[in-house]
């Protein structure tokens, strides 16, 4: 089956921003299916099919799904070691509707590499019966910021024609909620406990949406599930350029966190407005640019929420809300507004 390019990003202007093109596998028809997220949520299956494992109220699986319905498709699956993998894939069984790959914990972006070069060499030689495959990653925060991030870099730097979604739960959950470096300071973790010698972890997240710009790829993005049009549209986006892209998506989890099974959208609404998870989109030609909820609250700032409505939420950040630690959640408040502002004065369409 030949599969037709389909239109590029940016949508046309006076078209509505949700619109989005979808390719359905299968599909025959002249023209791209266009539709909206309502008709897209009922018309296109996602790449992920229910009956996985992964714990009820978990918010990987959304990103994954929705991640999905912008693939355009013919799409390869790269998964490193970690929740989404363990619980899609328990053997016999996999709940992937797609080709999929399982790699080790620390070489997904190596792995995208090489099915991306085999790719080029099949298109080389006429042995392609597609237009493009597309190579997409999906690997946890400690298998991105921690032990993968070396073939990530490589991966970069060498220019691969791949998107990586990083889905951030920020700890090492499939292995016992051991802490990261996208762990948030004093966050609890079972390697760094709240108790009488420290309050949780004792060290910053590490900037690694801000490190995959610094290699100036063409695309790097965050999102979260609760923002659902804007995950998608940058999935898109990553996916249609050419080179090697970045979106880094938050991702709640409710054993590690400790929250309820329901709060996983309402957790990532709450981590974009206290601004503790800014949405933006950075490319080579425009730098930094605010999106969705984040550049509303940067035109009215009064929109901004304390940092406690993001913590309030989770018992991982329980001992943050205790009189005796206040001075510890001022310290939090004063790092987010902070780096809030370093983003303000970055951002080229931020209100100057
Ligand atoms: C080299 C290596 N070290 C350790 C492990 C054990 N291990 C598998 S998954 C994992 C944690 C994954 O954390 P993350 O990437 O954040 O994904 P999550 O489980 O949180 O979804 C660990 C420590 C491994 N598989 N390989
Ligand atoms: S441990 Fe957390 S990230 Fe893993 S499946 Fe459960 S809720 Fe999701
Ligand atoms: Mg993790």
């Amino acid at each position: 089956m030949v599969v037709r390019t389909l239109p590029q990003y940016p949508i046309k202007k006076g078209e509505p921003a949700y619109k989005i093109w979808i390719f359905e596998p299968g599909w025959k028809g002249e023209l791209p299916l266009i539709t909206n997220p309502r008709q897209l949520a009922e018309q296109k299956r996602p790449a992920l099919l229910p009956g996985h494992r992964l714990c009820a109220g978990c918010a990987a699986p959304i990103i994954v799904k929705l991640a999905s319905l912008a693939f355009r498709g013919p799409t390869i699956v790269v998964s490193a070691t970690g929740c989404i993998e363990v619980a899609t894939t328990i053997f016999p069984y996999t709940s992937w509707a797609i080709p999929w790959i399982h790699n080790a914990f620390e070489n997904s972006a190596a792995t995208a590499s090489g099915i991306e070069s085999a790719i080029k060499a099949l298109k080389k030689t006429g042995r392609l019966p597609y237009d493009h495959v597309d190579v997409v990653v999906f690997a946890g925060d400690g298998g991105t910021y921690d032990i993968g991030i070396q073939a990530l870099s490589g991966a970069a730097e060498r220019g691969h024609d791949f998107l990586y979604i990083l889905y951030d739960n920020e700890a090492y959950m499939n292995t016992g909620i051991q802490r990261s470096g996208g762990t948030p300071k004093f966050a609890w973790t079972t390697t760094s406990p709240v108790g009488s010698v420290i309050p949780g972890k004792m060290e910053h997240k590490k900037p690694i949406a801000d490190i995959m710009v610094a290699h100036r790829i063409p695309y790097v993005a965050t999102t979260t599930p609760a923002h659902w049009i804007d995950l998608m549209k940058k999935v898109r986006k990553g996916i249609e350029v050419n080179g090697p892209a970045f979106i880094h998506a938050l991702s709640p989890c409710d054993r590690g966190w400790r929250h309820a099974e329901n709060l996983a959208i309402e957790i990532s609404r709450r981590a974009v407005d206290t601004c503790y998870f800014p949405l933006w989109e950075w490319t080579p030609e425009k730098g930094y640019m605010l999106t969705d909820r984040s550049l509303s609250i940067a035109r009215n700032p009064k929109l901004k929420q304390p940092i406690e409505k993001f913590l309030e939420l989770q018992g991982r950040f329980r001992h943050l809300l205790k009189p005796e630690n206040r001075h510890l959640l001022k310290e939090l408040q004063e790092y987010v507004d902070a780096m809030w502002e370093d983003l303000l004065n970055r951002a080229t369409n931020a209100p100057k």
